[in-house]
Formats: C-alpha cells, sequence, structure tokens
C-alpha cells in the first residue's frame, strides 16, 4: 500500500479529531470551501466529458476521447449501460441544477431534447438503461418544472425530457414478457425482444430496481402501465424470499422463477433491491412495502450483519457464509438504514467500511469480511456508496466525524484520480494505476452527494426533504404518493406563464371579501375597487394574462391545492399557489382555510385581516419572498376577484339536471341527479332534452384538442380534473361529440351528500359562447353507476334533461 506522508498528517488528524472532537470540528467556513471544491471537481470532470467526449456515453479520461457503445465494443457486461444515447450528459442533469449550474442545464437540456433518441439497434441493459437514463431524464423534468415555478426560468420546456422518459419506459416495458412478470435483463433498443437470444437469468436487484422510475414514470404521464409492471416483478420477487429468514438469492430465472445462484448478501445483484423495497414506501406510502422491508431486514441483521460484521450467506443455509468477500456496492447499506430509522447500527456497519477505506484511500471493489477487511479485488471505480452512507450518516446525526471522512475523499480523488480530462478509476487502488474509464455515476452519484455533504440545506434549489434518491441519486418528489395513477396526465405537471414579470414598482391589489352574501351560505367577493376606489393604491403596471395562460395556472392550482397537507401547510413541498375556487366554500372553512394558509399568503406578500364580517386581503409585492412568488399572490387576488365576482343575472340560478339511463335488453331504466354547468346549452331552456349513446374520451381527461378519439357523434364521458370543466367541454366538442359528462374524480361523493348548488363553472371571459354542447356533471356514486351500465350494457341509451 502507498502510504503518502500526505496521508501519514490525514491519518494523524483524523485519530486526534476521534479523540477531541470538538476541537476537530469542520468550521461553516471550511465547509463553504469543501463545497466548492467538489463544484471546481465536478465541473472539471463535466467539462472534460462535454469536451472530449460527448455525446458518446462516457469520457475515457486517460484517453481524453469519447466512449461509444459498438458491435463488439467488448468489455462485457458493463458495456451494456451504454446505448448511444448520451449516458453521462442525461444521467448527470440534475447534479447540474443541485449545484446551481442552472444555465448550463438549461443548455444541455435542449441538447438532450433535440439529439437523444432510442431507435438503435443496440442491447442495453434493462435495469442500467432506468436508473440512469429513465431516472436521469425524470429527475430533470421534475426540476426543470422547479426552475419554471420558483425562479420563473426555462419557461419554453414543455416535459419534452418526459416524452423521452416515456419512450424509453416504453421500450424497457417489454422486457417484462416473461413467463413470472420479472423484467428480462437486456432489450434491444430498436427490435425490443425480437431476435435476442434471450438471457433469462437476472439478478434479484436488476428485476427489483423499477418500480421507483416506472412508478414516477406512470404518476407523471398519466399511464398506469409502468407501475403495474413493475410491481408485479416486484411481487413476484417478494414471493421467492425464503420462507423463513426472508432472504432473497442472487440470479433468479425470469421465465421459471428458480434462483440459479442462491449467495445472499446486501452487495452487487442485491444492493438496489433491498433499497427500492423500502424506497417505494417512502416514495408512494405504500405500507405493504414497509412491512417488506422489515421482513428482509431481520433476517439481514439476523444472518447477513450479524453484530454489524457483514458476510455473504447461503439463502437457504444462512448459518454459511458463502463467499470470502463483500464488494464495493455493500457500502450503500448504512445510508439506507439511515432511511429505515436504525441510525446506531448504520454507524455500526460504517464504521467497518470506513476502516478498509482508511487503509486503501478508496473503497476497492471488493475486500474480506471482518477481521481481516484486507483487498479482495485491487481495482476502485470511484463509486459513489461510500460517500452515499457518509452523506445520510451526517444528515442524520450532524456528528462532524463525518465531514471529516467526506474531506479525505476529496483529497484521495484529487490526488490519486485526477487526470488532465477528468478523473480516472483505478485499476489498482495499492499501485494507484489508473484505469481509462469514468463512468457515468462519478458525476451523477459520487460528485453529487460530497457536494451535497458540504452544502447547508438554505443554500440548494430544492428541500431535499421533499425527493427521495433513486439508486443512481436522481431526485423524485415523494408528493408523487399523492398523486393519482389513474387519472394523472401531463397536463398536471405544466406550468404556463406569461412572459411579463410583475414589477415591483406595483405597491399593492386589495380585496374585500365580504360576508353579506346574497346566498346564506356563501361568500361573495368583490374587488374592493368597485366599492370603494379611492382606497385602492392603483397599480400601473399589473400583469395582464391571457385568458389561456390564466386557465393554464387554475389546472396547475387545482393539483397542488390537492396536495394541501391541512396539518402543517409550512411542510408541504412545492406548495406555493392557491386555488381561488376552493373559496366557494362556507364562511366558517373559509377562516380555517385562510388560517392555515396566512405562512403561504404571507410569501406571496398577501396579508388578510378579518374585521366585522369582511376580510381584507391585500398584496404588497414588494413584501413578496421573491418575483415568481409576487406573481403567483396577482395571480391569486385576480383569481379571486373573478371566481367571486357578483354573479349575473343567468349565472344566478343553474337548476340541477338529470341522467336517464335506459336498456331495453336489461329493462334497466334509471335516473341519475346530475349538476349543471355554467356554459353551453342550458338542458330545459335551450333544448329539452338530449338523447344518445355513450363513449369515453381518450385521453380520459380531455384536456387537449389533439388525439381525441372515439366520440365523434356519441356523448363523450370524461373524467374530472387536470383543466378547467368549459376547456373540456371544449376539447370534446371540436372532436364532434355531441355532449359531455363529466365523472368526477373524487371517491364517495354523491349528488344528494352535496348540499351546494354546484354548476360547474365556465370561462371568466367570453369563450363560454365557443361551447354549445350541453354539458352535465356526475358525482362519484351516480357516475359509477353510469359507467357500470355502460359497460354491461350494449344498448345502453342516455338521455340528458333537467331535474324535477
Ligand atoms: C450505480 O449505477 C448505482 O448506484 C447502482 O445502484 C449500483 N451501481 C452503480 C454505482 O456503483
Amino acid at each position: 500500500m502507498r502510504l503518502s506522508r500526505h496521508f501519514f498528517t490525514k491519518w494523524l488528524i483524523v485519530s486526534l479529531c476521534l479523540l477531541a472532537p470538538a476541537s476537530c470540528a469542520i468550521s461553516r467556513q471550511q465547509k463553504r470551501q469543501l463545497k466548492e471544491k467538489v463544484k471546481s471537481m465536478f465541473l472539471h470532470g463535466y467539462q472534460s466529458y462535454m469536451t472530449h467526449a460527448y455525446p458518446a456515453d462516457e469520457l475515457m479520461p486517460l484517453s481524453c476521447k469519447g466512449r461509444w457503445r459498438s458491435h463488439g465494443s467488448g468489455r462485457g457486461d458493463i458495456d451494456d449501460a451504454m446505448g448511444n444515447f448520451s449516458l453521462t450528459l442525461v444521467d448527470t442533469l440534475d447534479t447540474l441544477v443541485l449545484l446551481d449550474e442552472t444555465e448550463e442545464f438549461e443548455r444541455v437540456v435542449k441538447l438532450v431534447i433535440a439529439s437523444v433518441r432510442f431507435e438503435q439497434d443496440i442491447v442495453v441493459s434493462v435495469f442500467e438503461t432506468n436508473i440512469r437514463m429513465v431516472g436521469g431524464l425524470l429527475a430533470a423534468h421534475v426540476l426543470a418544472k422547479e426552475l419554471q415555478r420558483r425562479r420563473g426560468e426555462m419557461m419554453w420546456y414543455r416535459s419534452e425530457l418526459l416524452d423521452l422518459a416515456q419512450d424509453l419506459g416504453y421500450v424497457l416495458l417489454k422486457a417484462f414478457d416473461s413467463a413470472t412478470g420479472m423484467p428480462y435483463p437486456r432489450i434491444n433498443l430498436k427490435y425490443g425482444l425480437d431476435g435476442l437470444d434471450h438471457q433469462k437469468h437476472t439478478c434479484a436487484a436488476c428485476a427489483g430496481t423499477m418500480l421507483l422510475e416506472f412508478a414516477a414514470l406512470s404518476r407523471l404521464t398519466g399511464d398506469p402501465i409502468f407501475e403495474e409492471k413493475s410491481r408485479l416483478a416486484m411481487d413476484y420477487l417478494w414471493h421467492k424470499r425464503h420462507s423463513s429468514s426472508s432472504l432473497m438469492g442472487h440470479i433468479i430465472d425470469v421465465d421459471s422463477g428458480d434462483w440459479i445462484r442462491r449467495e445472499s448478501g446486501i452487495g452487487a445483484g442485491l444492493d438496489s433491491y433491498y433499497e427500492y423495497v423500502l424506497k417505494t414506501y417512502i416514495l408512494l406510502g405504500d405500507e405493504t412495502y414497509l412491512h417488506r422491508f422489515h421482513r428482509h431486514y431481520q433476517g439481514l441483521l439476523k444472518y447477513v450483519m450479524v453484530n454489524s460484521r457483514m458476510q455473504d450467506v447461503h439463502m437457504h443455509q444462512p448459518q454459511s457464509t458463502s463467499k470470502p468477500y463483500l464488494d464495493a456496492l455493500t457500502a450503500f447499506f448504512p445510508g439506507l438504514q439511515v432511511l429505515y430509522g436504525d441510525v446506531e447500527l448504520a454507524k455500526d456497519s460504517f464504521r467497518t467500511l470506513h476502516k478498509v477505506v482508511q487503509r486503501y484511500n478508496f473503497l476497492p471493489e471488493a475486500f474480506t469480511p471482518e477481521p481481516e477487511l484486507r483487498m479482495y479485488w485491487a481495482e476502485s471505480y470511484l463509486r459513489p456508496e461510500f460517500i452515499e452512507s457518509t452523506y445520510f450518516l451526517y444528515s442524520a446525526t450532524k456528528d462532524p466525524f463525518y465531514l471529516e471522512v467526506g474531506e479525505n475523499l476529496v483529497e484521495s480523488l484529487e490526488i490519486y484520480s485526477r487526470v488532465k480530462c477528468g478523473y480516472a478509476a483505478l485499476k489498482d487502488t495499492n499501485a494507484g494505476t489508473h484505469d481509462d474509464r469514468m463512468d457515468s455515476f462519478f458525476l451523477s452519484e459520487t460528485l453529487k452527494y460530497l457536494y451535497l455533504l458540504f452544502s447547508e440545506p438554505e443554500e440548494l434549489l430544492v428541500d431535499l426533504h421533499d425527493y427521495i434518491f433513486t439508486t443512481e441519486a436522481h431526485l423524485l418528489p415523494v408528493q408523487l404518493a399523492r398523486q393519482n395513477v389513474t387519472f394523472f396526465p401531463r397536463q398536471h405537471l405544466e406550468v404556463h406563464t406569461h412572459s411579463e414579470e410583475p414589477s415591483l414598482s406595483c405597491p399593492s391589489s386589495h380585496l374585500v371579501v365580504n360576508f353579506s352574501s346574497i346566498w346564506d351560505e356563501f361568500i361573495d367577493i368583490s374587488p374592493l375597487d368597485s366599492r370603494d376606489a379611492s382606497a385602492v393604491p392603483q397599480c400601473r403596471h399589473r400583469p395582464e394574462m391571457s385568458q389561456t395562460a390564466q386557465q393554464q395556472r387554475l389546472q396547475q392550482r387545482s393539483v397542488l391545492a390537492s396536495e394541501i397537507n391541512w396539518e402543517n401547510p409550512e411542510h408541504v413541498s412545492g406548495l406555493r399557489v392557491l386555488l381561488a375556487e376552493e373559496l366557494l366554500i362556507p364562511v366558517v372553512v373559509l377562516t380555517i382555510f385562510i388560517c392555515c394558509q396566512v405562512i403561504l399568503l404571507a410569501e406571496m406578500g398577501i396579508t388578510v385581516v378579518k374585521r366585522d364580517g369582511t376580510i381584507l386581503i391585500s398584496q404588497d409585492a414588494a413584501k413578496a419572498k421573491h418575483m415568481g412568488l409576487a406573481a403567483e399572490g396577482m395571480l391569486f387576488l385576480q383569481e379571486i376577484a373573478q371566481t367571486f365576482r357578483q354573479p349575473s343575472a343567468r349565472e344566478l340560478f343553474f337548476p340541477p339536471a338529470a341522467v336517464r339511463i335506459t336498456s331495453e335488453q336489461t329493462g334497466l331504466d334509471r335516473i341519475l341527479k346530475a349538476a349543471p354547468a355554467q356554459f353551453g346549452k342550458q338542458l330545459g331552456k335551450d333544448l329539452t332534452t338530449l338523447k344518445g349513446k355513450l363513449a369515453y374520451a381518450d385521453p380520459p381527461s380531455a384536456c387537449t384538442a389533439d388525439g381525441l378519439t372515439n366520440i365523434r357523434g356519441n356523448i363523450a364521458v370524461v373524467s374530472r380534473g387536470s383543466c378547467m370543466f368549459v376547456e373540456k367541454a371544449r376539447n370534446v366538442e371540436g372532436a364532434g361529440a355531441v355532449a359531455m359528462i363529466v365523472v368526477d374524480n373524487k371517491e364517495g361523493t354523491s349528488f344528494q351528500a352535496d348540499v351546494s348548488a354546484f354548476a360547474m363553472s365556465g370561462d371568466p371571459g367570453s369563450n363560454n359562447t365557443a361551447v354549445t354542447i350541453p354539458a352535465l356533471f356526475l358525482y362519484d356514486v351516480e357516475g359509477k353507476v353510469l359507467l357500470d351500465a355502460f359497460n354491461r350494457c350494449d344498448d345502453l341509451v342516455v338521455t340528458m334533461g333537467p331535474g324535477q
């Protein structure tokens, strides 16, 4: 082993620090310097890749050129991660955002959108392609949206990265076409499984590391297939665990379901299976997975990590060890233990790994278990796992010891791995010889965790508590748990704003909410301007949005409003906007609503004062946290004004309606109570009734004008949500439907239970007149009756008319 003077000094310092930790704690200033240091390291690696390798998949840091995937390029399995799709760049996108390189992020997102395609005759690893490419695209998509929302940057972006992720998702889906539902390990990007001499043996981690990315894909695109398939694969793996120990084997046949190799541990081949069981619970809130992880964890503690001594064992004879070494991937486990809440055991297992790192500067690819802890394989690929655990342990304990571990790693990388064109893996950790490879995970994971270790939470664009790291350290928002997988088309996440920025010279906007309502239970809000114009400081630069932009904002708001954690609103990620429509509720509820939101309103520069049955809502844009929130606040007020403006005579009363369903074949004849619409032809007034056949809109939300099929000449059935009712009506009418029935997407609602005189609202502007077809709304209970009848009766006839 090479023991440099530098390392002797470091060893001395660390030893002294262990004896007197307080005196050696890294100061905030040093921490900042280390963070900047890591950033400069990242930029060296990244720019080397962009200059010498891009658009190739990887950088060859010694040759200063790109590594492409070609037939017979020949490093065996490790090349399966490469698909000539600029792997390193895609894998690195979200790191750029976390390191606040957002201009560069924007530049290269455009490159990716313009150039990355998957129609190539190349066989790739399903697992690697999923974690690096799909995960990379999804995280970049989510962060691009964050940049739009928080900073008003990248407003041109329209979910193109999500489209790419979805395209790739469909390619990978073909791999699930096995007898057990577990994915085959490889797929041809162009031809799927065709012509592949199916390799049927896959590792448990390979089959079981799809669900986070695929669930995110389903929930962001609205296509449930990804989540469904990957859940089934997880179910199958769970069913294959050892019945008493709950240990898993290593390699499994995806057609027969037989275990091919039964070694059990926590390293390569198994690591991220366990990781995804726990993280699925964290991301999706599905307790089945917590229960499963708990069972696995008990088995691991009993046999694989006995008293924190890590070892690999035989799945069916867990008392006997199966191999004499542990691999570098094992080092992710303390981080997972932290996530599970077992910080004390995490510290113990980390201590063992740290001893190896202290000895060799890096964690070698394999090393023997305690007590020897000797190098077994000499290579080090600069993997992230050890630093990942360091980061999680520091986050949980704030013990400066972990910062020092990170600092040592920074120095080791600089001394032993930095070369002219990036960072080279080590061929021999002992001899310090280089290998001509810089794997994409070095930028996407190793340096990301290292940077985050030295960052203060408030310095980051996002609150990391709102995200989970995938196994490739890509960020996925935990709010996905609250999104309904069936009806969640992508319009939900789209942000479209006007180009004008709010002027901070604009002093304020005011509204009065007056409780002396014309309806007993509802409030009447009208702009203060119309009541006491002299009291309103007039704003010369108030930004006006187009009707469409406003509708689009409302769409977005309705999603976010559904995510409000009423108990603890300030802890909700992304809750920066409010839905004015939500205020169409009784006074008491309104009061609670506003009280819950005061913190959020304050961030938008809005204050709320309640006085003698009147609520005064005012905004001082200069007091908003930032420009984006100032604009949100103004829009919020505008929307309240529009929503609660004095109703016109026509709007004052919309009588309830009804849907009659009949089927001669089955003798069915039933009347369902329905809510009317404030737009389109009024049943019982503009026309008496309308009779027709039903057809499901596709996509079900009907929020897009393009691609709506099957509804011409029929009554279109659409799902509630994602956009305004009137927009749905416009779209289905454009596609030839003669009428529209919207079915509620909230479980358990019914016409009887809703005491409010609900009518689907129209455009605040003139576009209502563009809709001529009649439209009705059915609550969940009545909607289910309709859909059930539609599914059962081929001859179902639907008559829409006024209620009694
Ligand atoms: C990464 O691609 C991921 O962390 C994966 O889960 C395991 N292998 C590498 C890093 O070692």
